[in-house]
């Protein structure tokens, strides 16, 4: 959990309690932080580590804020997510009636976004399509999506540090968006809160490139999880960069099994047809299941 914005964790959610044992109850505030770590009496830091690595977050509300008890902070995490929740069900009402498809792109900062949406948003012509932007300050992605003609709104957040289903659904009222429409949702950069909030979208998409690291879906493992489709971007820089792309795609595949990996580049418009393909099969299977259940009733 973010002190500042007091987001949540979605692990949170339908957790049962007891699966961790006596660090259940541990609170934090109680600690007594002159003491060795080395040391052998029970607490929510007692569990093995190797090098006197230090592990928090592994009692069940999955973060440790002084002062606060896991109790507690599992109370305020649900309260956040249980209303946030109700805000995305909201969006996605309006979406199915417009037989909108949206995805919610997420990502560290810079990983090119912005600049794979202005490139998607070209190829797909006339195709209706709208974006939301998050970003904690300025309108500049909103203006260089609108740039390419498409309806943008900026949605600052803030001190907050993700986009929240409320937000979203203000920035849906402010567009207009027609039948059919692709709506974009470009996440704030942040590689952990966003993954715990649904906006409502149909598909998180979480975009890596090359330059970050073989290392960040191990290291970041909620937001991989929580995507369906991830895009290794700035392939066009592999050459100069020493990586290796199959270890990417491997450890992303180790935290998420089902994940569909699309190798691209926003610069050259490598591997964009096939991400548009996958938008329009995606949204077509949404179609055919709305269909399905309309003509079961
Ligand atoms: N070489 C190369 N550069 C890229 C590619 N995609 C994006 N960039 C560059 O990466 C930088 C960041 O791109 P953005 O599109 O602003 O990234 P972003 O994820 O939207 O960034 P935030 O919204 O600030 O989180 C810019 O300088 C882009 O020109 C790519 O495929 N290849
Ligand atoms: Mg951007």
């Amino acid at each position: 959990m973010c002190t500042v914005c007091g987001c949540g964790d979605a692990r949170l959610e339908g957790h049962s309690h007891g699966e961790h044992g006596h660090h259940h109850h541990h609170q934090h505030g109680h600690h007594d932080h002159s003491h060795d770590h080395g040391h052998h009496h029970t607490h929510a830091h007692s569990h093995a580590h190797p090098h006197g690595d230090i592990h928090f977050g592994q009692g069940p509300a999955g973060v440790e804020v002084p002062g606060m008890s896991q109790e507690r902070l599992v109370e305020i995490e649900t309260g956040i997510l249980a209303q946030n929740d109700r805000y995305a069900m909201a969006n996605r009402a309006r979406l199915a009636e417009l037989d909108a498809f949206a995805v919610n792109l997420v990502s560290s900062p810079g990983s090119g976004k912005t600049t794979l949406l202005c490139a998607a948003i070209r190829a797909l012509g006339q195709a209706p399509v709208a974006v939301i932007e998050g970003d904690q300050q300025t309108s500049n992605d909103a203006d260089r999506i609108r740039a390419t003609g498409a309806p943008a709104v900026q949605v600052n957040t803030g001190k907050g540090c993700h986009l929240d289903g409320h937000m979203v659904g203000h920035a849906m009222e402010h567009l207009d968006l027609r039948p059919g429409t692709t709506l974009f949702i470009e996440n704030v950069g942040n590689l952990v809160c966003p993954a715990a909030f649904d906006l409502g979208e149909d598909a998180k998409i979480a975009i890596l490139s090359v330059t970050e690291g073989e290392d960040k879906p191990l290291k970041y493992p909620d937001m991989f999880t929580a995507a369906r489709l991830a895009l290794l971007n700035k392939v066009d820089l592999a050459p100069h960069c020493d990586v290796d792309l199959d270890l990417y795609e491997a450890n992303l595949k180790r935290v998420n099994p089902t994940i569909k990996v699309i190798r691209v580049s926003a610069r050259t418009g490598e591997g964009l047809e096939q991400v548009l393909g996958w938008l329009r099969s995606e949204a077509q299977a949404k179609r055919r299941a709305k269909a399905q259940v309309k003509a079961a009733e």
